[in-house]
């Protein structure tokens, strides 16, 4: 028989949660396509967040999105990896969480989102808060009473 705690989950802080912007791998939203592409290979990630030079969140692009771009009719058209910019194809309407929600906003977001971005009340990118730390503090709260 397990049973959460479900005070410590549910007061648990978005920030403790998050992983802060000096660690997430980005993009500028003026950088070429080719470049993003470089950065989602690199870092191993499927999508990363978009941002602008002051560091303001602007979306996220995945390599989904550039793959789907580049797909001509007949065949790959590569050449729109230096041609379009990351603004080009990111997608600029996605949800963002901010350091003071609650808890249970964080955990709605995550269901649809592997990662949800956390921003500032004037835009800027403060880091992402992923799927994989919301499970990981479910499974840290998880007890196993003596009932069975
Ligand atoms: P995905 O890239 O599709 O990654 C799915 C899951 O695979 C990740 O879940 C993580 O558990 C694992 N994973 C993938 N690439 C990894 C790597 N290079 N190092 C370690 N683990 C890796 P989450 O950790 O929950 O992340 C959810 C999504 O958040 C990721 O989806 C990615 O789009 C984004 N993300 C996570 N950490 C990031 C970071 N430091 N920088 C940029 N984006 C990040």
């Amino acid at each position: 028989m397990y049973s959460f705690d479900k005070e410590i989950i549910l007061n648990t802080k978005i920030e403790e949660l998050m992983v802060s912007s000096d660690k997430v791998a980005h993009v500028q939203f003026d950088n070429p396509l080719e470049h993003a592409l470089l950065v989602l290979t690199k870092s191993g990630y499927s999508a990363v967040p978009v941002l602008d030079h002051a560091y303001r969140l602007k979306g996220l692009i995945s390599t989904t999105m550039i793959m789907d771009t580049v797909l001509g009719i007949q065949s790959f058209e590569m050449e729109k990896l230096s041609q379009l910019k990351v603004e080009d194809v990111m997608n600029s309407s996605i949800p963002t969480l901010k350091v003071n929600h609650d808890f249970m906003r964080a955990l709605g977001l995550t269901i649809n989102h592997p990662f949800v971005c956390i921003e500032d009340d004037q835009g800027f990118f403060r880091g992402i808060l992923t799927r994989r730390t919301i499970i990981k503090l479910f499974a840290k709260n998880l007890n196993k009473s003596m009932q069975s």
